[in-house]
């Protein structure tokens, strides 16, 4: 039994060890696929091909599972071997053609991802109230607005002729004129200044011009250093007042593409922006005679209204953010006497030199406070209150009354008040007058007579010369009562600022004296400053033969013919409890936000 137990034992030892041969043989076959791959990097390649996948390792490793990985590896492998070698038959260009190709469809593919910029949002259009007729029932006073409206004709007309395109126009030499603020730029700025005044007047053959001209060659895409206060304040000020008026959408996008050339302006370490930028590099500077490189305070300062309704316009929250951010800034800052200087360095968040003034490197400022508050439907308590405590140290330290009883307001310069005012602070008796309504301690009757006296003061200031239009600055200072002195400060170069405050004075109070006062200026400007080719600045406006500057102002069709326009129309055009102007005399609804909350903003509150 014991040798038949043998012999079968034996058979079944030997059977055994066939199987576990042919096992081993399989095994050996199996993984030997592994070790005998040819190249190290095609492993790798598998690796990652297999990312995403189940890898064989986390799946059950059942030999004939691992055996058809192999079979599919060894052919993967064949055919990358395969494409390599067909690769190197290609020639160059079909290999770039090929590469082409596949970025193409990379980009398809991410373009199907990402579709782009969003369009503007839908946003409901604030209601557009008053916006042409106001002919005044007196025949008279229609006589005087035609005659305005005529003045604009010729102003238009010529710089029609002899200047479209260019920034202003020179009226004597009867062609282009430019100055830095546009940097190197031919951008039209008379065109898109003057487009609200013309849609106002009625001359609307006019505007269709400048809006052709506007959407056939108005590029901001151009090599230019231009002024990021003057440029936000003429042409997105007036890109949009133009917009709001007439509804035709390209100027509103033309706005929106250049507010987006002007915001690397505030890329600066305080976020308080550069003077200017350049359109096409973004890169930012201030001006070189600003104290010890400062930004400017009636500059950084007057951006907040047009920047807001460039966030409820498109639903970008930067440009709210931007002024914002401004504002809360200056907030936290110390204030010498409660007065804001006029120069701020962007890089350290400090003042440069003590010097505060309501007409130039500051003016705008404060018209921005008390114009947000305005725009905001009253709801801006924060700029209302900045405002009324702006002016009030205004009123203590600045504001002073001449030895002849002439109320005006002076500079103050490290310490000391210099009696002085110029042209550009004349636009604060509107100001004030503006203010009035929503002042605190019922001081609203107080507001209305200190515009009404700074309005007598600028009235002075042109009734004292010989031309009856004003100097650009006037003393109160060694029995000096409202004249200028120096040569320099004795031209007029067309400015708005004195009419400006006539008008608002007119709509405040409706006394006759601020048209009678319009209407003396109106006349001086077509005697004195009416050439052939345009109206011109004049050099002295206390000499009988006066000598011209060559020079149309884009704020001349902007502010100085409109307000006159205004100040002869019926209250019902341009009705101040629905358009805010801003400091170019361009008007912007007011936004009856209600339940609408401006992206990046709190909501509103009364
Ligand atoms: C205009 O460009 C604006 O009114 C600005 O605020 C300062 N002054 C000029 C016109 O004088």
């Amino acid at each position: 039994m014991k040798g038949g137990t043998n012999k079968v034992s034996l058979k079944w030892l030997s059977e055994k060890f066939i199987l576990l041969l042919i096992l081993s043989a399989f095994i050996t076959l199996c993984f030997g696929a592994f070790f005998f791959l040819p190249d190290n990097s095609k492993h790798k390649r598998f690796d990652l091909g297999l990312e995403g996948r189940a890898h064989p390792s986390h799946r059950h490793t059942q030999g004939g599972e691992a055996c058809l990985g192999t079979d599919k590896i060894r052919a993967d492998h064949e055919r990358a071997l395969q494409e390599a070698k067909e690769k190197l038959r290609k020639s160059r260009e079909e290999l770039q053609a090929e590469i082409q190709t596949e970025k193409n469809k990379v980009m398809e593919d991410l373009k199907k991802k990402d579709p782009g910029p969003k369009p503007l949002p839908p946003v409901p259009m604030p209601k557009v109230v008053g916006v042409s007729d106001g002919e005044p029932p007196e025949p008279d006073v229609k006589e005087k607005r035609d005659k305005i409206r005529e003045m604009m004709k010729h102003a238009w007309d010529s710089y029609r002729q002899y200047g479209w395109g260019h920034n202003e126009l020179k009226p004597l030499a009867k062609k282009g004129h430019s100055t830095n603020i546009f940097g190197n730029s031919q951008l039209g700025a008379s065109i898109v200044d003057a487009l609200d005044t013309l849609y106002i007047m009625g001359l609307h053959e006019e505007f269709k011009d400048g809006q052709e001209w506007i959407e056939q060659n108005l590029d901001f895409g151009v090599n230019a250093e231009v002024s990021v206060f003057e440029v936000n304040i003429r042409f997105i000020g007036g890109l949009l007042a133009a917009y709001y008026l007439s509804g035709q959408e390209v100027f509103k996008l033309k706005a929106v593409q250049l507010a987006e050339k002007l915001l690397p302006a505030f890329n600066t370490p305080t976020g308080i922006p550069w003077a200017m930028v350049n359109l096409k590099s973004g890169v930012g500077r201030n001006w070189g005679w600003a104290s010890a490189g400062s930004s400017i305070l009636a500059e950084f300062g007057t951006l907040h209204m047009e920047f807001v309704h460039l966030t409820y316009l498109t639903g970008n929250p930067a440009y709210y953010q931007k002024v914002m951010h401004i504002r809360k800034l200056l907030a936290k800052m110390d204030r010498p006497n409660g007065l804001y200087p006029n120069y701020l360095n962007p890089r350290t968040g400090r003042w440069g030199q003590h010097h505060t003034s309501v007409g130039g490197l500051g003016d705008s400022f404060y018209e921005y406070l008390l114009k947000a508050w305005l725009m905001s439907d009253k709801t801006d308590s924060e700029a209302r209150k900045t405002y009324d405590d702006a002016i009030e140290a205004i009123e203590r330290h600045l504001i002073r009354k001449s030895n002849g009883g002439l109320t005006f307001i002076g500079e103050w310069k490290n310490g000391h008040l210099e009696r002085k005012m110029g042209h550009l602070a004349c636009f604060a008796g509107g100001m004030f007058a503006l203010g009035a309504d929503g002042s605190p301690d019922d001081k609203a009757g107080h507001y209305l007579q200190l515009g009404a006296e700074i309005a007598h003061t600028c009235h002075e200031s042109y009734d004292r010369t010989v031309l009856k239009l004003g100097p650009e600055a006037f003393k109160f200072d060694s029995g000096l009562e409202a004249v200028a002195v120096r040569q320099n400060e004795k031209y007029y170069i067309l400015r708005p600022e004195v009419i400006e405050t006539y008008w608002y004075m007119w709509r405040f109070t409706h006394d006759p004296k601020y048209r009678q006062w319009g209407w003396e200026a109106a006349q001086a400007i077509d005697k004195y400053c009416r050439v052939s080719g345009g109206f011109s600045g004049v050099k002295d406006v206390y000499s009988s033969n006066p000598t011209y500057d060559d020079v149309q102002q884009s704020f001349f069709l902007a502010e100085t013919l409109k307000y006159l326009y205004l100040l002869f129309s019926s209250d019902d055009l341009m009705p101040l409890e629905s358009w805010v102007f801003n400091t170019e005399a361009h008007p912007l609804p007011v936004l009856h936000l209600g339940n609408i909350t401006l992206p990046g903003s709190e909501p509103a509150q009364r």
